[in-house]
């Protein structure tokens, strides 16, 4: 009796402790992966998928598949007042994508080469700033395609 006591108190406990993380579940975003390759879809030092589309306030989460990569944000290209992010080399990093709009996002060492995507938060309210931005060579080239796609 004793101790078939001790297991209801335990199931207790653990149900209060599991509940807070359930609702917080509940209301949370969708999150998406993102993944840094040597070998891309189309060609060398690629993010996989280059174009995210997501919800307000969902994450993308940046995975290192291969070392040797970072993501972070592409100065200028991304809504008026969205903060910056930086990931460190061969490691992960989740971003919250809050505000709508057009976020560009690159590897620094494979910038320019091409390492470069963006996530499309609900509705794209910066792509008119976004397509006018100055980018070098081989990243303009890909974002111009890119944001031609975007609608
Ligand atoms: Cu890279």
């Amino acid at each position: 009796m004793r101790i078939a006591i001790a297991l209801l108190g335990a199931t207790a406990a653990l149900a209060a402790a599991t509940l807070p993380a359930t609702a917080a579940f509940a209301t949370a975003g969708k999150n998406y992966t993102v993944k840094m390759l040597n070998n891309g879809p189309t060609g060398m030092m690629q993010f996989d998928t280059q174009v995210v589309r997501v919800k307000p306030g969902d994450t993308v989460t940046f995975v290192p598949a291969d070392p040797g990569h970072n993501a972070e944000s592409i100065p200028g290209l991304a809504p008026a007042g969205a903060e910056p992010f930086k990931g460190q080399m061969s490691k992960p990093l989740t971003v919250t994508f809050a505000k709508p709009g057009v976020y560009g996002f690159r590897c620094m060492p494979h910038f320019s080469m091409g390492m470069i995507g963006v996530v499309v938060v609900g509705n794209p309210v910066n792509l008119a700033e976004a397509k006018a931005l100055n980018l070098p060579g081989r990243p303009k080239q890909i974002m111009t395609g890119i944001l031609a796609s975007i609608k």
